[in-house]
């Protein structure tokens, strides 16, 4: 398939300009989105600086505390999360903030108060890396609430709530910011001497194939025998393995280079690792709306799971169209 990717070389957009401009492009926008990304790409910009001062400033390390999965918090994971609070809390049209590091969604407002919308978020993925500043990244979803609802908790779960932007913050040799608002995907970079993300890549598509996976394979002994086949059938066509750790960089190098992320179900974790709000929703909008495919380890389209509680894990495997294929041939 053809590349119909625009480099954007010559002409200078922020990513504030970029959203404002979409919302002119539909009469009666109300200018919704551009009101949440700019707190987005305030916080997101506020955090890549901890980031990058890691080892300057006391914010390296773990605290004593674990989060809501049992797992043992970095301090910059806390540092993440209150400065993307911070930043949302005062835009009077989110209803509800879910984090990865909260037990409990945070309700701003009702529905009638205004809260129309609720934004899932991982502040911080990858964060067991930070300390050997390997990539890490901010992954946030946008979803819209039912209009007949009372907001809060239960419309966060209706049936009726609908994805409708979805991204990612890669805190890597460079800061990225790729965004979908449901017509395709951009890439925006931090160009720290203006203090703005500008966009580098409009319409970004995923290759349609490359023989690159990206699976934790020191876990294969508790893979499931279709996870296995494909390994094995990956091995003997002249694949490349590629394993970061840290899921936003690695869908990162996925989307751009093309190949396939998995992140199975084992015997240990039957349901996946990931967590289907805030990690594999928003990754899997990204991927589809980039040309490729988004599934479970059993088939299931991913953005056609109905969520059932806030911190539920899913298996994931997404990439390019033609490398999932490939796995879910190998399930049976
Ligand atoms: P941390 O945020 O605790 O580092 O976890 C990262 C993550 O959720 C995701 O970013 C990786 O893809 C995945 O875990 C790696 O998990 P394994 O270490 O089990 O391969």
């Amino acid at each position: 398939m053809a590349d119909t990717t625009t480099w954007t070389d010559d002409n200078l957009m922020s990513l504030q300009s970029h959203v404002l401009a979409g919302e002119r492009a539909h009469p009666g926008a109300t200018g919704d989105f551009s009101w949440i990304l700019s707190a987005i790409s305030l916080a997101t910009k506020t955090i890549g600086n901890k980031v990058r001062r890691a080892r300057i400033e006391d914010v390296l390390g773990e605290l004593s505390a674990e989060n809501t999965h049992g797992e043992r918090q970095q301090k910059l994971d806390v540092i993440a999360n209150d400065i993307i609070k911070s930043c949302l809390g005062s835009r009077a049209n989110i209803g509800v903030l879910v984090s990865e590091e909260d037990e409990e969604p945070t309700v701003l407002r009702t529905r009638d108060e205004g809260g129309r919308y609720a934004v899932f978020f991982d502040p911080l993925d990858g964060s067991s890396n930070i300390d050997v500043s390997v990539g890490v990244g901010t992954i946030f979803g946008i979803v819209r609430l039912p209009a007949d609802g009372k907001g809060g908790v239960d419309a966060i779960l209706s049936p009726d709530a609908k994805i409708v932007a979805a991204g990612y913050v890669l805190y890597g040799s460079s800061t990225v910011f790729v965004l979908t608002t449901g017509n395709g995907v951009d890439m925006f970079e931090l160009d720290h001497s203006i203090g703005s993300f500008v966009l580098v890549k409009h319409g970004l598509r995923i290759p349609e194939t490359k023989k690159i996976y990206s699976i934790n394979e020191a876990y294969t002994n508790s893979f499931g025998n279709g996870v296995s086949s494909y390994l094995q059938w990956a091995h003997n066509n002249g694949y490349s393995s590629r394993y970061i750790g840290s899921m936003v960089a690695d869908v990162h190098r996925t989307l751009l280079k093309g190949g396939i992320f998995i992140y199975p179900s084992t015997s240990e974790q039957p349901s996946g690792k990931l967590r289907l709000l805030y990690e594999a929703m928003p990754m899997a909008m990204l991927v589809e709306q980039a040309g490729g495919r988004a599934i479970t380890d059993t088939g299931r389209r991913i953005l056609d799971i109905p969520p059932t509680k806030l911190h539920e894990r899913t298996s994931v495997v997404l990439g390019s169209s033609a490398e999932v294929d490939h796995f879910e041939r190998h399930q049976s």
